[in-house]
């Protein structure tokens, strides 16, 4: 059996590796170990840019938040998207895949289901969150009193380099492969819109017979390639090697529609892949031996 392995993006992430690490040692599940990580980084108030409470509201000052899970043995997977005032989405993404005949739920439902099964309602802003929106919601002229007047949904631009996804992606001790990604998807997106993220196949996918991949960038690209589940099929049905089917997504396919950013992957065997086309990418990993590497790399 391979050694246990989690991986896990942004420097924030090793909030994630560290926590769901232990988590394999002791001989828990991937699926697990990477849920008690994703949660580690939903509970920290100050990554502030967009996971999770305290991070970045919508266009009119709602923080909603997506999530998804997938366990590669069994491929059981669950969802929420726009969900608010509620801490762990992921944590709810679990219960849907465990309690429901569904897959994914959304906003009020969601928030209802969340509610059923035990989930606090919280207030997820915090004084920094709500000043940021204030001060840099981009319908605002620089340095203006006036109030943000909101501009017709046509005309919105949106900063796609503002965001910051936590994906968690774990191999456990009996060689079973679980992923998690959870966000509050882009800052000051227009309400309603979901990215990849809490998408099975476009953020995150996990088949034990090939790998577990998610994803992080600018999601309406990552959906309209399926780049999870694009990359895993290129294995399963290509005979590609994790490493080869990742930079064929990423680096051509993604690359050429405009697509920044990248994946994060775990293979059956271990292999750890980390493919992005953009400028660069924070990742970190960690083994059960403590080998632990935090990185941002900038050469393709
Ligand atoms: C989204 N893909 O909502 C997400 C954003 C992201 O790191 O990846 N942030 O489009």
């Amino acid at each position: 059996m391979p050694e246990p392995i989690v991986i896990a993006t942004w420097p924030f992430g090793t909030a994630a590796t560290d926590a769901a690490m232990k988590r394999l040692a002791a001989g828990d599940a991937a699926l697990d170990a990477a849920l008690a990580g994703a949660e580690a980084v939903e509970n920290d108030l100050s990554i502030r840019n967009s996971v999770g409470f305290g991070s970045l509201p919508d266009r009119i000052g709602r923080l909603t938040l997506d999530a998804c899970l997938m366990e590669g043995r069994t491929l059981s997977c669950g969802a929420v998207a726009g969900l608010e005032h509620i801490r762990h989405p992921a944590a709810v993404a679990k219960k849907v895949m465990e309690k429901t005949p569904h897959i994914f739920l959304v906003g009020e439902g969601a928030k209802w289901f969340a509610l059923q099964n035990g989930f606090p309602l919280e207030f997820p802003y915090t004084a920094e969150s709500i000043k940021e929106w204030i001060e840099n919601h981009p319908a605002k002229k620089a340095k203006s009193e006036k109030p943000v007047k909101f501009e017709h949904p046509s005309d919105i631009n949106i900063d796609e380099n503002n965001h910051d996804t936590v994906t968690v992606l774990a191999l456990d001790k009996k060689g079973s492969l679980g992923g998690v990604c959870t966000t509050s998807g882009l800052a000051h997106k227009l309400p309603g819109r979901v990215g990849d993220s809490p998408i099975i196949g476009a953020g995150t996918y996990a088949d034990n017979r090939c790998c577990a991949v998610s994803a992080t960038g600018h999601g309406e690209y990552f959906i309209r390639t399926a780049v999870a589940h694009d990359i895993y099929a290129r294995m399963a049905y290509g005979g590609a090697t994790l490493q080869a089917a990742a930079d064929a997504v990423v680096m051509d396919r993604l690359a050429k529609m405009g697509g920044e950013g990248g994946i994060i992957a775990v293979g059956a065997r271990g292999e750890v892949v980390m493919s992005f086309n953009s400028e660069g990418m924070f990742r970190g990993s960690r083994t059960s031996e403590g080998r632990r590497e935090v990185a941002i790399y900038r050469d393709h």
